[in-house]
This record gives C-alpha cells, structure tokens and sequence, in this order.
C-alpha cells in the first residue's frame, strides 16, 4: 500500500502466487482514491467517494495524510485548515480529528479511523480479487515522518484489521524496486554503484542516494522539502485565477469552498497540459459562481516565472543528499525520478542541470513506491520465494535520551542515534541505579524536525532496586529503532552479581559465551565500574548490533523484544518492566473500540449496499415486466396484474425494498414462468420424441433378427419395448391436455417433468441396447478405434496429454527457473 497522494490516490498492489507456474507475480489490483465521503446512510470509499467531492463537500474527506499524528494546535494543521472544504477539530486528546455528518448525526472521526476506512476498502479489494483473506501489508509513509506519524499510520493497520509488516519510506521503496531487478550490480566486494532518486509528489519532495551491490541496498543519506509538490504548483495557479477573476468579474472566490474547489480541479488540468503544451491555453468555466462564466489564459512561460521561488526549492535537498554522504556529482552512476510532479519539464530541466546528467525514467513515475512495498512484503512473508535483498536504511534526524541523575543533581543526555545511523539497529546502554528510574527519548536536532514537538516518548524502568550490600545496581537498557522506523525503549534488566559461583548447564554455554564477550568490555574498566556506582548516572553504549532486515530471515520476527540476557557465571539478570508513555499513543482500550466502530460501519455500509441493490432489483425488474407484459408475456397475463405493479415513485418512497421484490415478484413470477415454459416445452417434447423413435427402431431391427442387435438378449428387449411405449403414452396424453389448456393458467405438464420422463427412459433403455457385441473376431474399424484411444507413447509426436501439456508450457518452466535463481525479468513485472 502506498500511503499516498492525494489524486493518484491510493494505490496497491496485490501479490499472487501463479499457482501451476510456482512464481510470484505481481499485478496490479485497482488503485484506490485515498477519498471517503460521508453520507446519511452509508459511507462511499475511493472513486465513488470523488464524484461527491463537489456535491457533498463538507462531508468528503482527501488530502487528510497530513494530519496524521499531528496535533490540532500544530502551527502545521492551523495553516491548513482553510484550504480544506471539510471540517477538522480538536480531539479530547488534543490531535486533529475531522467532524462530518454521517448517518444523520455529527461526528468526529481520528485520523487514524480515516485512514483505516481506507485500508478497510482496500482488504476488502485486495480480498476480493485474490478470494482470500488478506492480512499482512506493508505501507509506505514519506521518509521524514517522525516517531508519533509513524505509530499513527500503523494504528490504522490495525483498526483495518491488517498486519502491518513493515513501515517502509517512501524512498526506500523506490530504491528497491529498482535494484532488485537490476543483474549487473556491482559483487559485495566491489564499489558500490550509487544512484540517486528523486520522488516530487503531490504534495512533498524527497530525494534521497543510496549504494547498490548484488542484493544489497544501504541509503546513504535523504534529504527532503516537506510542502514542496505539485499541489504547490496547482496553488500558484488557484491564486492567479482568484485574482484576476476576482478583478476581471468582481467575484470573491477564496469566499465559495465550492467555487475553489472547482477552479482547483481546473487548474491542475491546465497545470498537467502545460506541460505538453508551451502555447497560450485557456482556461474557463461555465456557470462558475453567481452564474457568471469566466475565462483566462495562461503559458508555460509566465507559470514558470509565477514559480520562481518554488523552482528555487528544487536544489537544495539535492546538495544536502551530497554532502551528506559525502559523494561528488562524478560519484553518482544514475539519477531516477519518480513522482507525478517530476513531470513538470522545469522541475525536470533543474534537476538535470545540476547533476549535469540525463535524468533516467526506468521506474513507473506513479507505480515505484507501491511497487517497492509488494517487493518488501514478498521478501517478508513466508509465502513468496524472492531473490534475497537486504536493505539498511537511515535514521533521519539525531535521537537522544535525557535522564534525571541523581549524583550530578541534574539532567544528563546522550546521543544514542547519530543523523544518518543505520536502521533497524539496537543498542545497549548501562546504568548503575538503585531505584526506578524515567528514560525521555526526544529527536535532538528539533530545527531539523518538519514537526514542531521533539519529544518521541517516556520510558520508565521500573522495579530497580539496590544491591544487596545497598550499592547500585547494573541496569541494561536496550534501545532501538525498529524495521518501521519507531524508537522504543524494547528491554531492560538488572544484572545482579551472586555470591556464589556455579557451573553453568551445558546447554548455556554457547550463549553464554557471546555474552562473556560483550561484558568483557565492562571488565577492561574496572575503575571506571566503581566510579559508576558512586556516580549513577554515567551510562555508556556497551555494544551495539546490527540488526540487519534480511531478506532470508523471513523467519525472524524482528519486531519482537530480543531474548532476555542469559545469566553468566556469577551473575544473574531480572527482566524489569517498562511503562512507556509515548508522544500521542492511542491506549489499547480506544483502539479496541475503534476497530468494533470500523467493523459496525462496514455492516452499515454493506446492508445499504443491499438495500440499494434490492432497490435497483426491483426498479429494473418492474420496467422489463411492464415492456413485457404488452409484448411477448401478453398472451400468458389471466388478470390485469400491470395495474399491481407499483410505479417508480412508489418505489422511491419504499422502505422496506426487499418485501416489496418479495411482493412485485409474486404477482409477475407466474406470468415469467408460463412465458418461459411454453418456450421450453416444445423443445423438449420434441427430443423426448426423437428418442423414443431411436428406441423403437431399435427394437424393430432386433424383432427382424438384424445382425447388429442378435446378441441382445430378449427379456431386456421386452423392457425396453415396454417403457418405450409407456413414455410414448404419457407424452400422447399431455400434449393433447396441454392443447386444450389456456396460456394465462399454469400449464399441466412442466419442463422439468419431461426432462425427468426423458432421462428415466433412458435409464432403463440404454444400457441395454447399447450392450457391445462379444469380441470373437473384431472387425478392422473397431481396432483402428482402439489405437487412436489407447494409452499413447510419451516419445511419439502424436498430441496425447503428456505432450500437450509440454506444449503448452515450455515458457512456465523457464519461469520458474528464474524465479528461483535469480530475480525475475523486469519485462515480466512490467507486462
Ligand atoms: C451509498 O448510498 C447511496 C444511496 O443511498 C448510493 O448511491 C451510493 O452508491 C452508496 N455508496 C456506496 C459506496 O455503496
Ligand atoms: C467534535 O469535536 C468538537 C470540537 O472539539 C466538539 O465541539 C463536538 O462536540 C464534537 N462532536 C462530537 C459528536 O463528539
Ligand atoms: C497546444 O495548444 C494549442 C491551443 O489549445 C493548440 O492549438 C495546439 O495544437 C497545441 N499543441 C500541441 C503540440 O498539442
Ligand atoms: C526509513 O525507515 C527506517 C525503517 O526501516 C527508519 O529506521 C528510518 O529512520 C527511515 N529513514 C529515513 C531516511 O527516513
Ligand atoms: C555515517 C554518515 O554518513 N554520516 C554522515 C551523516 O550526515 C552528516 C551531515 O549531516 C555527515 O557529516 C556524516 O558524516
């Protein structure tokens, strides 16, 4: 899922296993408007939901990605606000929430239930499609979103009922989906090959470079403008417009939300046509506002110069990506644009000018990022057999911890997560306390940060308590940040050192023995150990791993709090609790009912779709009855049931659609069913007829001693004659009844109870007659026939079943093979 723009909406990818072909594939489901609109008895989700964006424009919600994990004060939020046809207020929780009339009612939805009604729709495609259920994801957030925009967007995953796999950055799926096609990367030992993407979107800009070699990607560094994307260019654009038509026609646009809206959908089409276009072109609109039509022009040339200092924001994160990694222009082997705004040949021409390079279009502008998270979640989930591709990606802002200490009287901090640190990645630190003790995590370089509050959360480790001769206690604090980006506290334990030494079981010992090793760093310093336990407070990193996401370690569970530390010898280890209190956490409790409310409103949603679809049942029903009852049915009509039938208007007002289907349907099935009967009825009297014939000749040849049927044996002969002559009577006798019997009543025989007759008859009749002749000497025809029936020589060319289907598939094991081996072909994800 690409958590994503606004009018290329929300889209997805599902994966499918080619079951006979043994290959994933990926193929594109359908894309999702990210748009909900809210409406008196149900919701509309995606496409149906943008055709109201005008027609219910308070109800209908789009471009809410943004408001995710941000609170309702936020400087952020407050600039928004006004561009937004639909309302957002203050949650009780201080975050934003949007307030809508739905079901008749008013009322306030989080973020977090938005976008998971999105998700919702997007199962429910996904599982439709694939036919069944669908529950792991992974979803794609821009890389600069923090700690509380993350835990936000995976909430919703799981109020929508999915798992989600991965957070993966926008960026970072980029670059997947570009390198784990790529055969001819540079070997693990070589110089990496380093290329550069730049995804402009809708309505932010990243850019970030990242080393390949053969099954390996690492992000060197990402750089980013968050408000800089196409919606900024449509803006420049609405405002012109607003004032020269506001000038030309004494209109007050900015007043209208309607009229806004309106001309904002006119210039993004005039926006996207410019760029195909650098001739004067029109722009108008009947009917605009106070019935008035208005009309203007605009060129490439005098939008470019409108967008100077937009065009000015182009190139400073693509100096940032350079200095960061520390890489020249020369260094770069490609630059690879992704991103409906890439499209706009000025933002293009400045990109190209700066690296001194043609730009490479190779991925899909709108598709990469989606493209990337089915790759990721093929590599994650058990079910797929992908190439391995390792990724390690980068912290975007410094992360530091803040801890009260008692033996400096005062805080203390540490920088635990450098700009740029590899990602996922753990560390442990050690203190030396002798209570409980809080933990604060805040992103350290707040000027840095595209949102305004820096702290990330608090941890408190609880249940720290003294030596038993009264010193301090080793606390170890494993820090992290995960494979979605989110930093947590995940462990901590007491190391406590035992009086007495005993040998270890065996089965530790390997375990043990790595731990002997990290904690012979400790040992090194042993003064430095006694001055911790005077001063507390002093903490260091003891060791750091690696967590690398490997695509083979589909096995490992990364998100999963590590073993706790095995005791060595002369010490033990006590796990302790943490309380975490995270920067706008949803509790379990909200989100238990958040997941009961979605499940209520897709109940809601289904049973008018019923409804709805019972409604159109019977208006279409009525309609081809009253076309047919003075047409073809006429004839079978005993009373005037067409005065019964109710009229559209009727139906309008109806509440209860379904009994009245039930009711309509009961006054026009007889009539159908007469109609359709005597459609059936001389079709089958005829093949009863046919077949009885067959019978009789059968039995006339064999009374005249004919060659063919000697071999018969006569009683069976005798039934045969017998039920034949019975089925010859019975149907004698109903069509004679049915002749006299009026169209407009039920007629006296029914299809069925031919068909039954006719498959009785012979039931009884063929097994007898069609009893083969005694092989004594066969004749030369029938042995032809055994050849051509018989088993068939796997080696000859003749077309038996082996062959064909070795025929049929020489490409599908070709597949296979690729897939297995080696990525697959580009062309074969792309057709
Ligand atoms: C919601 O209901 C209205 C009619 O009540 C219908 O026109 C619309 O298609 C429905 N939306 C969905 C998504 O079913
Ligand atoms: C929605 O939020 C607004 C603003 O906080 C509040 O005034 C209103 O009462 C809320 N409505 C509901 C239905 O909770
Ligand atoms: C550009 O637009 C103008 C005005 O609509 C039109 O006459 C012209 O044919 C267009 N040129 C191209 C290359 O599409
Ligand atoms: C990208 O995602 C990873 C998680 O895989 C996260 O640790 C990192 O901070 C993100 N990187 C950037 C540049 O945002
Ligand atoms: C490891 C690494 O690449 N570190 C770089 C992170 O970014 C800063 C600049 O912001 C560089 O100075 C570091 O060298």
């Amino acid at each position: 899922v690409r958590f994503g723009p606004r009018h290329y909406g929300f889209r997805t990818y599902l994966l499918q296993i080619g079951r006979t072909r043994g290959l994933g594939q990926i193929e594109r489901a359908k894309a999702r408007v990210a748009c909900i609109s809210f409406g008196p008895k149900n919701r509309s989700i995606g496409a149906a939901a943008k055709s109201q964006v005008i027609s219910n424009a308070k109800n209908t919600v789009q471009g809410f990605k943004r408001f995710h994990g941000r609170a309702f004060s936020d400087p952020f939020v407050e600039a928004e606000k006004c561009n937004l046809a639909y309302d957002i207020v203050q949650l009780p929780t201080g975050l934003t929430g949007i307030k809508v009339k739905y079901m008749e009612e008013e009322r306030n939805f989080t973020m977090e239930q938005v976008t998971a009604m999105l998700l919702s729709k997007l199962k429910e495609t996904a599982e439709s499609v694939l036919k069944k259920p669908v529950v792991d994801c992974v979803v794609s957030v821009p890389c600069f979103y923090t700690d509380a925009e993350r835990r936000s967007v995976m909430d919703a995953t799981q109020i929508a009922g999915l798992n989600c796999l991965r957070l993966m950055n926008e960026t970072t799926a980029v670059a997947l989906a570009y390198g784990i096609y790529k055969q001819d990367l540079p070997a693990l030992e070589e110089k990496p090959r380093n290329v550069v993407f730049i995804d402009m979107g809708h309505s932010s800009y990243q850019v970030s470079v990242c080393a390949f070699n053969r099954g390996k990607l690492k992000v060197l560094a990402t750089a980013f403008d968050t408000t800089l994307g196409g919606r900024k260019f449509d803006e420049v654009l609405v405002n012109h417009f607003c004032e020269e038509f506001g000038k030309k026609y004494k209109l007050d646009i900015k007043s209208k939300i309607r009229a806004l809206l309106r001309l904002s959908q006119e210039c993004e089409k005039l926006k996207k046509l410019m760029s195909a276009n650098a001739s004067d072109l029109p722009l108008s609109i009947e009917c605009f506002m106070n019935d008035v039509d208005v009309s203007g022009t605009m060129n490439r040339g005098k939008f470019l110069e409108m967008c100077d200092g937009l065009l000015a924001r182009v190139e400073p994160p693509l100096r940032s990506v350079l200095e960061q990694a520390k890489l020249k222009k020369e260094d770069i082997y490609a630059v690879e644009i992704v991103g409906g705004a890439t499209r706009i040949p000025a933002v293009k021409e400045k990109i190209s000018r700066f690296f001194g390079k043609e730009l490479s279009t190779t991925l899909n502008a709108d598709e990469a990022v989606t493209r990337g998270c089915a790759l990721q979640c093929a590599i994650l989930s058990p079910a797929f057999k992908v190439r391995e591709f390792s990724i390690t990606d980068v912290v975007p802002y410094p992360i530091s911890l803040r801890w009260n200490s008692p033996a400096e009287e005062g805080l203390s901090d540490c920088e635990v997560f450098t700009k740029n640190h590899s990602a996922p990645f753990s560390k442990v630190l050690t203190f030396y306390r002798k209570e409980p003790f809080t933990l604060e995590a805040y992103y350290s370089s707040p000027q840095d940060l595209p949102y305004p509050d820096p702290a990330i959360a608090q941890f408190l480790v609880q249940k720290v308590t003294p030596q038993s001769d009264g010193s301090s206690s080793k606390v170890k604090v494993k820090v992290r940040v995960n494979v979605h980006g989110i930093f947590s506290v995940s462990s901590a334990s007491l190391v406590e050192v035992l009086k007495f030494e005993e040998n270890e079981e065996p089965m530790e010992t390997d375990q043990n023995a790595k731990e002997e090793e990290k904690m012979q760093v400790d040992q090194e310093e042993p003064h430095a150990e006694e001055q911790q336990q005077q001063t507390p407070a002093e903490n260091k990193a003891e060791s750091e791993e690696m967590e690398t996401s490997q695509a083979g370690s589909k096995d490992k569970k990364m998100d999963q709090p590590p073993q706790a530390k095995k005791a060595k010898v002369k010490t033990s280890t006590v796990d302790l609790p943490i309380e975490n209190q995270l920067l706008w956490q949803i509790d379990r409790e909200m989100l238990n009912l958040y997941i009961e409310n979605e499940g209520k409103m897709i109940m809601q949603d289904k049973l008018e779709k019923e409804r709805n679809d019972a409604k159109n049942a019977v208006e279409e029903y009525v309609y081809e009855m009253r076309d047919k009852l003075s047409g073809e049915y006429e004839k079978f009509v005993s009373e005037d049931v067409s005065m019964c039938l109710p009229t559209r208007c009727l139906l309008g007002a109806a509440l209860n659609v379904l009994s009245i289907l039930s009711y309509v349907k009961n006054l026009g099935q007889p009539i159908k069913m007469r109609f359709q009967e005597s459609e059936e009825r001389p079709k089958l009297f005829e093949e009863l007829g046919k077949q009885i014939q067959q019978y009789m000749k059968v039995i006339s040849s064999f009374k005249n001693k004919e060659d063919q049927y000697d071999h018969l044996d006569a009683a069976d002969m005798l039934k045969v004659e017998k039920s034949t002559n019975e089925a010859m009577e019975w149907m004698n006798n109903r069509l004679n009844l049915q002749s006299k019997q009026s169209l407009t009543v039920d007629p006296v025989v029914k299809a069925k109870e031919i068909e039954a007759k006719m498959k009785e008859l012979m039931s009884i009749c063929s097994p007898i007659i069609s009893k083969p002749k005694p092989k004594v000497e066969p004749p030369k025809e029938e042995q032809k026939n055994a050849e051509q029936n018989g088993p068939v020589d796997g080696q000859g060319d003749s077309p038996g079943p082996q062959a064909a289907e070795q025929g049929g598939a020489p490409l599908t094991n070709a597949m296979c093979c690729s897939w297995e081996n080696r990525p697959l072909h580009q062309q074969q994800v792309d057709n």
